[in-house]
Formats: structure tokens, C-alpha cells, sequence
């Protein structure tokens, strides 16, 4: 294998010298003038994970929820999963070496992984709608062709419109059809059979959707007229006016934990907000005394997980269902959900929750701030399509139920959480439990919480453990978090250094807000004295 193309077009993505970007929670995110070479030689590294596995690969060029002006990367691995965490490593070696040794890192990598550089690759590409994704794209591409990959530009779609191509493309079209058509026809036509509620009314039918001027608005767009009037959707912060993520967003919502500018809420309407590359989704509402509720990933988790228990109890299917969280989950949702399925933790990170999904028959993972999906194993999908086609059961209770699992299995993206395919579902769910936003709400109470973001000058002085709850260095941060803690009453508090932005996150929770408000603050100063903040001292909300 000659590596003179490699050797000649890297000089036009050259790394700046002594630049070093770390691997984060979904892949390489830092502001966009950083990225030019890490996007060619994702492109160099997506040639040999295909290589590798005999597969398409998928290359997001996305930033999601970050600001207008960062941008990142995502590598998607065969079966529409975040590339495997072995390969991070990898990832690291090539964004990272200096210009004269890069094709040394590449080699290396090739020698390492045994990579038969005979074998053809396959690469899909996709990008967001930020400014700079067009040029960071044809990088990728670069990289790709440098290194003799073959290159499908899916041009501006979602993360998970992404992943999806990916996972169908490898399942030789059993998971569908890797086209933008197949997208919306196999989700929109599931839908349709899950809702099994023909009477709904127009409220029933309308939706509020903020798609944080992103690129899940265009594509909602698009998909609209597949979904034949059963959901009557109305767009805000929907590209034409407004910034990318800027006041708007599901980031936005669950942080501020408020409504983002731009949608015009009645009492008790339903809205939800995508984030900037849709593959997280909050829902809300205001009540008649103007305050605000939101249905984060929790509330999501435990509607989803409950009725797929219900059903399963319906049709007669032994099959376990749990749900995974994060640290971020609120207490209140833990309690509720440990009560009734198994719920089991794990670290930050879609990549760490898809995992741990896997472990059961039905997985349903979310994070808090809205990112998740659900995972059915091979096993359990057979036995629900098995019942679902059983023209012999005469009980309709039951052979509804079976159907109604059917159905749901083809509405989620099972490659990775889908601000669409979620809404989709949750609203389906809703259809067919015949339920209100007011009424999902009411499954629990949240405890007040809060997060917020502390600058400091090295973000790596803080590592933690115990799926990030809690801290390991600096010394006495997490002795000075637990003398805090105990001053509130339900109270609970961690610290973490952020894997997509240049920050700690600080997460408090407790028995009233003012406490909650009052703890998250306390904290924020623990990590500024003994972390090394920087700027000023963090301020009272
Ligand atoms: C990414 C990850 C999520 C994670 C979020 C925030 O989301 O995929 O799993 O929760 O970043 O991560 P951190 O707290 O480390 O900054 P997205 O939607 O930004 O790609």
C-alpha cells in the first residue's frame, strides 16, 4: 500500500504543532478553526475501522448541543453503535500526532489492528447545519479518499438519521433502507399502526416542537407529510430566523429549565425541543398558573419502560425490561422506577448507556437531559414478532398488546438515541394509554435540582469514580462535597469534568429549590477554591 496521498494531502489539513485535543464523551468537540486536520484523519480512521470490520462506517461532522462556532466529530461503528471504545484510543494516536509522524500513527494502527489494506471501505458522511460543517466535511471526505475509501455524502441530516443509514446499510437492508425515504417511511408508517387510538382530537394530535434552529427542524420538515395529519406539528426556532442552539434547544430547556425564546405556549400544551443535531428531545408544558413543567429523559425513561412492561404483561411475554441512568437522573425518578422494573447505572455517555442496555432483553436507556432509546435483543424481537403474527390468539387484549410491540420496535432508532423517533414514541404512548402531558407529569414529582458550569483552568485536575459520582482528585473535593451535602435534607450533589465543553458540571438536587439552589452554589465555590477556577468567583443564581 502506497501512502504518498496520505503524505501529500495532510499537508492541507496540517496539525497545529503542539496542539493535543482529548477523545470526549461523544467523540472530538472543541471550536470549529481546531478541527480541519482531526477531520482528515477521521476520515484516514474511518478507512481502517471499515477495513477492519468489512463494513460501512459513519463520520457526523456535529457539535450538537455546543455553540454555533464549535464543531466535532462522531465516528458510527457497523451496527449504527459509537465507534468501540478500543478505537478511541486509536482516534487519539492519529489526532494527535504531529505532522512528520502521522503516517507512522497511521501504520502503526494498521499493524496493531491487523488491517488488510486490500479490503474496500465504505464511508458515510453526514453534517449538521452549523456554518463551518461544510468545509470540516470535505475534510472527512479528504481523509477518506486519500486513503482509496469509497465516500457517501448523506449532505446535512441528524445524528441518528445518520446512524440509522449506517446500521441498515450493514444489515443489508433487514433494518431498512438506507435512504432519507426509508427513514421517514419506516418510522412514519410504524407510528401510524402504534397509535391504535383512531378518535384522537385535534389537541390530542398537536405538538409543539422547538428544533433549536437546527438541523432536526429541516428534517422534521421533510418528514411531515409521511406522517399524514396524525401528528399536526407545529415548528419553531426552525432555521430561518434565531442562532443555532442559542436560547433555544433541549440543552437549553433542561438546564435553564425553562422554555426556550421563540414558542408561542398555551396552558397545558404540549411542546418538546430537539437539540442541535436531534438526538436528544425534552418534553414540557406551562400549567394555569404559568408555571413551567418539564418531562426530561426521566420522565421519558420511566413512560417508555412502564408501558412496555404493560404490554408485555398483556401478551403473556416473560421478557425483563430495565432501565439504565445516569448520575444525573433525579432521586425521585430512581425511587419510582426501582419499584417497578430493574434500574441499573452507568457513567456519562450515550456510548456507556447503549452498552449497558444490552445486558437485558428490553433496555431503555436515557440520560436526564434527553438522550436515549430503547434496545431489544435479537431473542426478545423474535419472540414479540412471533406473537404479533399468531393469527391463532383469540384473546384481543393480548394479540393487541403483541401488536403494539411490534409496532414500537420499528418506531425507535435502536442505533442510538433520536430526538424524532422519541417523540414519536412518547407520543404514541401517550395516544395509547390516552394520557395527557399533565397526567405523564404526575407519575412523579421531581425533586428541585440544578446544574451549573464552573471555568477552570484544567478541567483533567478532576477525575472521578463510581460512575462519576464521585471525585478522586484534586484532594479533599469530594470531603468538602460531602460535608455539604449532609447540611440539606434529600439532598445529593457531584461534580465532573464536562467530555464536550471546557467546563466542570456541578449537579445539585434537594428537598425545596431555594436548598437545591443554595447546595449547587456551595459546591461551585468547593470546585473554584480546590480546582483551580478561573475568572470570577461563581455568584448566587
Ligand atoms: C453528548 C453525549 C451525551 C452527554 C452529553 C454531555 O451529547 O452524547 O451522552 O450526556 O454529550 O456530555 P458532557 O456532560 O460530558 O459534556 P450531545 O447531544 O452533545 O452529543
Amino acid at each position: 500500500m502506497k501512502f504518498e496521498k496520505v503524505f501529500r494531502n495532510s499537508a492541507l489539513h496540517p496539525k497545529p504543532v503542539g496542539l493535543v485535543l482529548q477523545y470526549g464523551t461523544a467523540g472530538f468537540r472543541t471550536n470549529a478553526k481546531e478541527l480541519d486536520h482531526i477531520m482528515f484523519r477521521m476520515g484516514l480512521l474511518a478507512v481502517l475501522r471499515s477495513k477492519k470490520t468489512k463494513a460501512t462506517i459513519g463520520v457526523m461532522v456535529t457539535a450538537s448541543h455546543n455553540p454555533e462556532e464549535d464543531n466535532g466529530v462522531k465516528l458510527v461503528d457497523p451496527m449504527g453503535e459509537m465507534v468501540t471504545p478500543s478505537w478511541e484510543e486509536y482516534s487519539m494516536q492519529l489526532a494527535n500526532a504531529e505532522q512528520d509522524v502521522l503516517l507512522t500513527a497511521l501504520k502503526d494502527v494498521i499493524e496493531k489492528e491487523a488491517i488488510s489494506m486490500d479490503q474496500d471501505a465504505n464511508i458515510f458522511i453526514g453534517k449538521d447545519t452549523r456554518p463551518s460543517s461544510e468545509k470540516l466535511s470535505q475534510a472527512v471526505s479528504d481523509g477518506v479518499m486519500s486513503l482509496g475509501g469509497h465516500v457517501h455524502d448523506y449532505g446535512v441530516v441528524t445524528t441518528p438519521q445518520l446512524h440509522f443509514m449506517v446500521r441498515c446499510q450493514n444489515t443489508q437492508g433487514c433494518y431498512g433502507s438506507p435512504t432519507m425515504e426509508g427513514y421517514y417511511r419506516k418510522l412514519s408508517q410504524a407510528f401510524m399502526l402504534s397509535l391504535q387510538a383512531p378518535n384522537r382530537t385535534d389537541d390530542q394530535k398537536h405538538l409543539l416542537v422547538d428544533g433549536a434552529n437546527g438541523v432536526g427542524a429541516l428534517r422534521l420538515r421533510d418528514m411531515e407529510r409521511f406522517l399524514q395529519n396524525q401528528l399536526q406539528i407545529s415548528l419553531f426556532n426552525d432555521c430561518r430566523e434565531g442562532k443555532l442552539n442559542f436560547q433555544c434547544g433541549a440543552d437549553y430547556v433542561k438546564v435553564q429549565q425553562k422554555p426556550p425564546q421563540g414558542v408561542e405556549m398555551s396552558v397545558g400544551e404540549r411542546c418538546c425541543s430537539f437539540d442541535g443535531d436531534a438526538d436528544r428531545i425534552v418534553y414540557y408544558y406551562k400549567d394555569s398558573d404559568g408555571c413551567f413543567h418539564l418531562q426530561d429523559g426521566d420522565k421519558i425513561a420511566t413512560l417508555i419502560g412502564t408501558f412496555l412492561k404493560d404490554m408485555l404483561t398483556q401478551a403473556g411475554l416473560d421478557l425483563q425490561v430495565a432501565v439504565v441512568q445516569t448520575a444525573y437522573a433525579n432521586g425521585s425518578s430512581t425511587r419510582y422506577l426501582e419499584d417497578v422494573l430493574k434500574v441499573s447505572w452507568c457513567t456519562t455517555g450515550v456510548k456507556h448507556l447503549h452498552h449497558a442496555a444490552q445486558e437485558f432483553d428490553i433496555g431503555v436507556y436515557f440520560e436526564a437531559n434527553g438522550h436515549g432509546t430503547v434496545l431489544f435483543s435479537n431473542a426478545a424481537v423474535h419472540k414479540i414478532e412471533k406473537l404479533a403474527q399468531d393469527s391463532s390468539i383469540k384473546n384481543e387484549k393480548k394479540r393487541t398488546a403483541a401488536q403494539l410491540l411490534h409496532s414500537t420496535i420499528n418506531v425507535i432508532n435502536q442505533a442510538v438515541g433520536d430526538a424524532i423517533s422519541d417523540m414519536l414514541l412518547v407520543e404514541g404512548v401517550l395516544a395509547v394509554q390516552g394520557l395527557s402531558v399533565q397526567q405523564w407529569d404526575a407519575i412523579y414529582s421531581d425533586l428541585p435540582n440544578r446544574q451549573r458550569k464552573i471555568k477552570v483552568a484544567d478541567r483533567r485536575v478532576i477525575t472521578t469514580t463510581d460512575a462519576e459520582r464521585r471525585v478522586v482528585t484534586p484532594p479533599g473535593l469530594q470531603e468538602a462535597v460531602d460535608m455539604l451535602v449532609k447540611k440539606y435534607p434529600q439532598s445529593r450533589a457531584f461534580v465532573r469534568p464536562s467530555g464536550t465543553e471546557d467546563i466542570i458540571r456541578v449537579y445539585a438536587e434537594a428537598d425545596t429549590q431555594e436548598n437545591t439552589d443554595a447546595l449547587a452554589q456551595e459546591v461551585c465555590l468547593a470546585v473554584y477554591r480546590l480546582a483551580g477556577g478561573v475568572g470570577e468567583e461563581p455568584k448566587p443564581l
